[in-house]
């Protein structure tokens, strides 16, 4: 045993420098449980947040039978099962990016991340929702439409904020929105353009002509 390391480390110093040689991956502890906790440790002892790109040994010691630990990022997806409970050693290669390390069942309370060398810049946070917009219209002649603000046909919308501009262009007409949340009408005598901002909920949102009912409507589902 002793000529064979002894071997080893003569090949290794004509192939390699050697420091290379002799150097090992960093070590990394990754622990889970045995209560709500899981961490990753780097060699100082404190929670990895930053890494050099690289081979790393991991080290997991899972401790219950509730949890596991799972590594998950580019180029690298290693988990223990839940029913594992023991110590296993992953020897992984991180690149560029964002790893994270959550306990799969408990993932929302139990996780943590870290980065490797210069990733790509987060995504960034989603913008407020968006106010939609709807255009009705009734007249000049005996027809009304709910339409979106491209004048394209409505396939049902989701619940939301929405601005509705009304388009009122006849004198024996009006519109009437009922529904889905809402109930507004302009004057059947009247025309002119008005603007309602309005929250659809679920449902079916109808509009129709209150002098004409039966013959002027149409409706949209909400969902
Ligand atoms: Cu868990």
């Amino acid at each position: 045993m002793r000529r064979r390391t002894a071997l080893v480390l003569a090949l290794g110093a004509t192939l390699f420098a050697p420091a290379e040689a002799l150097a090992q991956n960093p070590k990394l502890q990754g622990t889970v449980g045995p209560g709500f906790s899981i961490r990753l440790l780097g060699p100082n002892g404190q929670a990895v947040t930053q890494l050099d790109p690289g081979t790393y040994d991991i080290v997991v010691s899972d401790l219950s039978e509730e949890h596991n630990f799972h590594l998950q990022g580019p180029g690298v997806n290693e988990t223990t099962s839940l029913e594992f409970v023991g110590t296993v050693t992953w020897t992984v290669t991180f690149r560029d990016g964002r790893y994270t390390y959550v306990c799969d069942p408990h993932a929302a309370q139990m996780q943590g991340s870290f980065v490797a060398g210069d990733p790509p810049d987060p995504p960034p946070p989603p913008l407020p929702p968006k106010v939609q917009k709807l255009v009705a219209t009734v007249g000049p002649r005996a027809t009304i439409t709910l339409r979106n603000a491209k004048g394209g046909h409505l396939h049902g919308l989701k619940a939301g904020l929405y601005t509705i501009v009304v388009r009122d262009r006849s004198k024996l007409h009006n519109v009437h929105l009922a529904g889905a949340g809402i109930n507004r009408k302009t004057k059947i005598a009247g025309t002119g353009i008005v603007t309602w901002k309005v929250r659809l909920r679920k449902g079916t949102l109808r509009f129709y002509s209150d002098a004409s009912p039966k013959k002027l409507k149409g409706s949209v589902r909400i969902g």
